[in-house]
């Protein structure tokens, strides 16, 4: 959400440029490590519709259903169903091909409040084949905020553009271990855009999502080894800019939470009453 993050930070725009340009190249994934052993299969490669692996990738997302994918509202600006295919069950999406599936769309669905406020940072993506070679990932309940905690152990992963003079996708998944930063932190630590409700936020020193891992998961492990997802990649000052942790959609704020059960019939009582989802 470049714009949103601009337009907040108008009078400090100056030293905002000169931080993120002398600091850190933008660089997907900064940090991390590459993932070759299938342990995040529930990551997903949203691409342009036609265009396969790298050439296609602009976001990431996370398989939550048998047909549902979660990403990013800001990733889904001005898409429409036919312009998309999702990649799922592939670390590499150039080389992995024989395995996985591309899957076409036939619906994109935006959190409501997203338009008019830039929060709510949340989209599903409906595709028109069931997910069969993709694991889901839980999310994160309403108060079940443990994993939001200031330094709890959480991770990102994605296909998010490097830049060596000119911006290249990577084709293998990489992964950042972060630690989540308490809203009070977060709010502190200046990014004026902050909104606590619907936002969580992590960081790591040298480590960060950013362009390119939008609209992927933010995920941990609760105290009984599950492991669930707590944030959408949303936006940020740069990327590992220290002081700026990276900003995620908040997957456990009750009405974004609300927004993704109800729109891909998980839990209560259509999650095993034969909803077709
Ligand atoms: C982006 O430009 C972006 N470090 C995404 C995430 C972050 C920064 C930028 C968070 O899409």
């Amino acid at each position: 959400m470049r714009s949103r993050i601009t337009a907040a930070l108008a009078a400090t725009a100056a030293f905002a440029a000169a931080v993120v340009s002398t600091i850190h190249p933008a660089e997907a994934i900064v940090g991390g490590y590459q993932v070759t052993d299938d342990r995040f299969g529930f990551m997903a490669s949203i691409q342009s519709k036609g265009q396969n692996g790298t050439a296609g990738h602009f976001c990431g997302g996370s398989v939550i259903a048998k047909r549902w994918i979660l990403t990013a509202a800001h990733c889904m600006v001005d898409t429409r169903p036919g312009d998309i295919q999702v990649a799922v069950g592939r670390d590499n999406i150039d080389t992995d091909v024989a395995q996985g599936q591309t899957l076409a769309v036939d619906r994109i669905v935006v959190h409501p409040r997203y338009e008019d406020t830039g929060t709510h940072d949340a989209a599903l993506i409906h595709v028109t084949a069931d997910i069969t070679t993709a694991p889901a990932i839980a999310l994160a309940a309403p108060g079940q905020d443990s994993l939001e905690q200031q330094g709890a152990r959480l991770t990102v992963a994605g296909w998010g553009t490097e830049f060596f003079g000119s911006p290249v996708v990577p084709a293998q998944l990489k992964a950042v271990d972060v630690r989540a930063v308490a809203d009070e932190n977060c709010v502190t630590n200046g990014l004026m855009g902050f909104q606590a409700a619907t936002e969580v936020c992590a960081e790591e020193l040298g480590g960060d999502s950013c362009q390119g891992d939008s609209g992927g998961p933010l995920f941990g492990r609760l105290a009984d080894g599950r492991r669930v997802q707590v944030g959408i990649v949303s936006y940020g000052l740069g990327c590992a800019t220290p002081g700026f942790p990276g900003v995620y959609g908040e997957v456990n704020n009750p009405s974004i939470h609300n927004f993704i059960t109800t729109t891909a019939g998980l839990g209560g009582t259509t999650a095993t009453g034969g909803k077709k989802r």
